[in-house]
């Protein structure tokens, strides 16, 4: 198993645009397996190339929803892989969710995002794909083609709340880093 570092803000690399993956072979499989590996131990339930600094149109999605109401049930793995995903629909319905992000450990905010989207993409196999998504797979795939974009959740939000949230990242990471060395 190979865990990668994930890229925290303000890393500019987090605002690159991720150029399009121009061929699915072994090479992308092997990073596709390590990002799967780093975003399960995080955890996670998304994570986009880039925050791993690859910047390259990719990301990996597992909801890790129970797969019944059970109070004992087990996550069950359920990976998802996205290669040049492109939204080619959004509803004007909205929905508003609690979201979070790896590059922005510990903080959250409601943000406000089309309701359902359609989706194309290659697979891992490089099978073109098409889908339809609600609910938190629609939520989690729009956080993600963001980051593709250089896009990042806070980015939603007022400048204040954005420039609050970075502040408190920076400092909880240097109180951490100090707390370290003493
Ligand atoms: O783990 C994650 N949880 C999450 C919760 C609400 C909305 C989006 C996400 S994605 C996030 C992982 C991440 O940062 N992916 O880029
Ligand atoms: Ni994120």
């Amino acid at each position: 198993m190979s865990l990668m570092e994930i890229i925290e803000v303000p890393d500019p690399i987090l605002r690159q645009q991720s150029q399009p993956v121009e061929d699915v072979n072994d090479e992308l499989r092997g990073l596709i397996k390590n990002m799967l590996d780093t975003m399960y131990d995080a955890p996670g339930i998304g994570l986009a190339a880039v925050q791993v600094a690859v910047p390259r149109r990719l990301l990996v999605i597992d909801l890790q929803e129970p797969e019944s109401e059970e109070e004992d049930a087990e996550a069950v793995r359920d990976p998802h892989v996205f290669i040049n995903p492109e939204i080619v629909y959004r509803s004007d319905a909205r929905k508003s969710y609690n979201e979070g992000c790896l590059s922005i450990p510990d903080q959250y905010a409601e943000v406000e995002r089309p309701d359902i989207v359609r989706a194309t993409w290659i697979d891992e196999n490089g099978q073109r794909r098409e889908g339809e998504f609600g609910g938190l797979m629609s939520v989690c795939l729009q956080h993600e083609v963001d980051h593709l974009n250089g896009v990042l959740f806070i980015d939603h939000l007022s400048r204040l709340k954005r420039d609050m949230i970075v502040k408190k990242v920076v400092k909880a990471r240097r109180d951490k880093e100090k707390a370290a060395i003493l």
